[in-house]
């Protein structure tokens, strides 16, 4: 067993019925730690800012299927997918120096990453996809990050089972350079029902936090005050906030 897989074992040892045990309030702080401690452990492993696989042309999927929302069904968005979504902005707030409200042609002006790689929903599939677009870090520091900001919110259009999407990550993944807001997939502008026209692109974490239908990001010092405070629409549900693979 190699140094990874003892480490997963443990941990999943540690985390095995989290979901049931942390809806216990005394267990709570618990949960957490574990989940702290797969964070740190996580990346002790494979050193400080290790990238995901990435794979060849080859490997692509047929389809990049569609998961969770692949539509918003909205007046507004309905508009704005007539336009060709020139009109999308992405809003850049929170605790940052100078807030930037980008359209899709300053998303498109940025210096930009292409990746193929693999995306793990724990619904238990999986696709391999190439994905284009600018990294989070640079819009990050072009806004300027204040301080006491410690992590991202991402805002989505859509509404899931009637709540809206969201997401987070710590600075350290937003600062990952495989961290992009891709507006291309497979070499087309993105499909609906991948979420276009921006998605977030996390790629060593797990599928639930890759918001798409993005319209906003904002640096905050704490997850307090968005959904139930867990950092996510699913972590809301019980799933873990660092998901990572
Ligand atoms: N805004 C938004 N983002 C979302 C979701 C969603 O329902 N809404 N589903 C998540 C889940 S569970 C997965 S697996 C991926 C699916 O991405 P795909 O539709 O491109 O396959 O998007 C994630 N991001
Ligand atoms: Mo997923």
């Amino acid at each position: 067993m190699n140094r990874r897989n003892l480490l997963a074992t443990l941990l999943g040892t540690l985390t095995a019925g989290c979901t049931k045990i942390g809806e216990t309030a005394p267990f709570a702080w618990a949960v957490d730690q574990a989940e702290g401690l797969h964070r740190v452990a996580h990346r002790a492993i494979g050193g400080p800012r290790p990238l995901a696989r990435e794979y060849p042309p080859s490997a692509i999927s047929a389809d990049f299927r569609g998961n969770g929302s692949t539509d918003v069904p909205t007046p507004a968005y309905r508009a704005h997918q007539a336009a060709g979504f020139a009109d999308w902005r992405l809003v850049v707030g929170g605790l940052v120096e100078r807030p930037l409200s980008l359209s899709m042609a300053d998303i498109r002006a940025l210096p930009q990453r292409t990746q193929i790689t693999r995306h793990d929903c724990v619904e238990g599939w999986s696709a391999i996809g190439q994905w284009t677009g600018p990294q989070l870090g640079p819009i990050l520091d072009r806004a300027g990050l204040l301080p006491d900001a410690r992590f991202v919110i991402f805002r989505c259009a859509d509404l899931l089972y009637g709540a809206p999407y969201y997401e987070s990550c710590d600075l350290t993944d937003a600062f990952h350079p495989q961290t992009i807001i891709a507006h291309r997939l497979n070499g087309g502008d993105l499909p609906v029902k991948n979420g276009a026209p921006l998605r977030l692109r996390l790629e060593r974490q797990l599928g639930y936090k890759h918001a798409k239908y993005l319209t906003g990001i904002q640096a905050v010092a704490s997850l307090d005050g968005f959904g139930d405070g867990n950092g996510g629409f699913w972590e809301d549900r019980g799933y873990q906030w660092y998901a990572g693979i």
